[in-house]
């Protein structure tokens, strides 16, 4: 029995993941509750879900790679499916980016997304990033000064400096702490400047846009280029 098992699909039985290694290395004293299980892309998808299950596991993280992805994605599936309640994790070099395209990360979406789950990882996300302790107004003179600094440096190399907001879905934004007074202040040292200043943080930030709570995916950060930032990364547009 094992709350957390660490499993890949090799290429050939004749390789060890060394990835799982290098986590399990690295797990400090949860190294005694996990179990690593290894197979290739050869094994039969029900022998791996058996052995999995038998570890009665809270966690799963899986090793994804380019040769195992089709697999993976019908054993990540087929364990959400027979044990909505685990925890699945996926990890390796084939899931680091374009996460909001792939079928084998919608399985794990879906489960998360549900809207108890969001509030929650909300909360994390804020906490996270304001955390509690930080007197938040100090931090923002810091903040501002800081950045005040580095744009007087630019200028003074004769950079073109564009202050941009991002976008950002409205329900984050109403949850973080003191934004209008930030967002005031911005605006005011831009001008103070003489440096263009562009607030989107309110537009292109419909849900579907984000591929977690405030990082847009490869479809909104597509839109948001080619409907609000290309045009003003231009020095001197062209005329048509
Ligand atoms: C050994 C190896 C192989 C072995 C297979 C090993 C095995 N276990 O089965 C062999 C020689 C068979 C092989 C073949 C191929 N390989 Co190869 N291979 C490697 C190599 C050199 C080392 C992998 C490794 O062990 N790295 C060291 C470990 C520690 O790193 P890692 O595996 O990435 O794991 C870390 C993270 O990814 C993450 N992680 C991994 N799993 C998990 C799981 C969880 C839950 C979490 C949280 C994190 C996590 O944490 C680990 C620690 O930091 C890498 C290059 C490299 N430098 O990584 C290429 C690499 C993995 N191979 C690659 C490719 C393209 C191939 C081939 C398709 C090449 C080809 N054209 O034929 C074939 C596919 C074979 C097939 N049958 O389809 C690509 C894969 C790209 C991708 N998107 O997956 C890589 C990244 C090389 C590259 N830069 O292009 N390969």
């Amino acid at each position: 029995m094992a709350d957390i098992v660490l499993t890949t699909l090799n290429a050939k039985y004749a390789h060890a993941a060394f990835g799982l290694r290098y986590l399990m290395a690295n797990l400090g004293e949860l190294v005694s509750r996990a179990a690593m299980l290894e197979f290739d892309i050869a094994a039969r998808p029900v022998d791996v879900i058996e052995a999995i299950l038998a570890q009665h596991p809270k966690i799963v993280g899986v090793g994804v790679y380019i040769w195992n992805v089709a697999p993976a994605t019908q054993l990540v599936a087929e364990l959400k499916r027979i044990a909505p309640q685990l925890t699945i994790i996926l990890g390796g070099p084939e899931v680091s980016y374009e996460t909001d395209q792939q079928e084998i990360c919608r399985a794990i979406y879906e489960g998360l997304f549900q809207p108890q789950w969001v509030k929650q990882i909300d909360k994390q996300r804020i906490d996270y990033l304001f955390p509690n302790e930080v007197d938040e107004q100090a931090s923002q003179r810091r903040y501002m000064a800081e950045f005040e600094d580095l744009i007087q440096f630019m200028k003074s190399q004769n950079i073109r400096v564009i202050v941009i907001k991002p976008p950002i879905p409205q329900r984050v934004y109403r949850m973080m702490p003191n934004q209008e007074h930030f967002d005031t202040t911005l605006k005011e040292m831009s001008e103070r400047r003489g440096i263009e200043f562009y607030d989107f943080s309110q537009v292109n930030n419909d849900e579907k846009f984000f591929f977690n709570t405030d990082h847009l995916n490869r479809t909104g950060v597509l839109n948001f280029f080619q409907n609000y930032l290309a045009s003003k990364l231009v020095s001197d547009p062209p005329h048509n």
